[in-house]
């Protein structure tokens, strides 16, 4: 059985919950990281020397970056349309994938420790509004593309949509408002409807709330 360890509380686990659920796996959950320690571990380290969550062992074979996680996960257990035969259809995902990276989550990491992550009283208004521009920008940017789709890569749903939909739950509700961006509320509402999406990424984490020591 594929082992998980990992913070639920983590947008990067998080990636990975849903990925397992969509493809109906089953897993042995270890909470890790945060509160929950571990990841300094000798042992822990030996598994990702980055000392970070999420990283899975399936039968001996052990991996951290949650993007490589969702892509091996795709292309071991999920077929099409997760795991695309035709390259070009795959690297049409996977363009996704990289700019998520990139771009949304950097851009929204850097908003929610600048604001979620952050003591009230040492929050920078100034600050949080332009990474809050900036992760606008992207969404509007998301918004043309699913103004033509329902879904990232096209009809169905896939790993583009993983890596850039985890970050919608928390851009919706960790209480900055938000304007108006139809297109993308229309496609949240779609991600809303998947179980996976549901029990893992739209959880509690306010064990994280004003924390920034991890
Ligand atoms: N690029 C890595 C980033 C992993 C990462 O930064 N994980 C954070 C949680 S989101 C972590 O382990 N932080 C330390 C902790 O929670 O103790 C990935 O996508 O897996």
């Amino acid at each position: 059985m594929i082992k998980i360890w990992g913070r639920r509380s983590s947008a990067n686990v998080q990636k990975v919950m849903w990925m397992l659920g969509e493809l109906g796996l089953e897993y042995r959950h270890i909470p890790a990281g945060g509160p929950y320690g571990i990841v300094n571990t000798p042992e822990f380290r030996a598994l990702n020397p980055n000392g970070l969550v999420p990283v899975i062992d399936d039968d001996g074979m052990v991996l951290w970056e949650s993007n490589a996680i969702v892509r091996y996960l795709a292309s071991q257990y999920g077929g099409e349309p997760f795991w695309p035969s035709s390259p070009r259809e795959r690297a049409g995902l996977d363009k996704w994938m990289d700019w998520s990276a990139s771009t949304l989550q950097a851009h929204f990491i850097g908003l929610f420790v600048s604001y979620w992550r952050t003591p009230e009283n040492l929050r920078d208004a100034k600050k949080i509004a332009a990474l809050h521009d900036n992760v606008v920008n992207d969404l509007m940017l998301l918004g043309r593309v699913l103004a033509k789709q329902p879904f990232l890569g096209g009809d169905a749903f896939s790993i583009a949509d993983i890596p850039n939909g985890v970050h919608l739950y928390r851009f919706y509700t960790m209480g900055i408002p938000a304007p108006s961006l139809p297109n993308i509320e229309t496609y949240y509402a779609r991600l809303q409807e998947r179980p996976a999406y549901r029990e893992h990424v739209m959880i509690s984490y306010d064990e994280i709330r004003g924390k920034l020591s991890f």
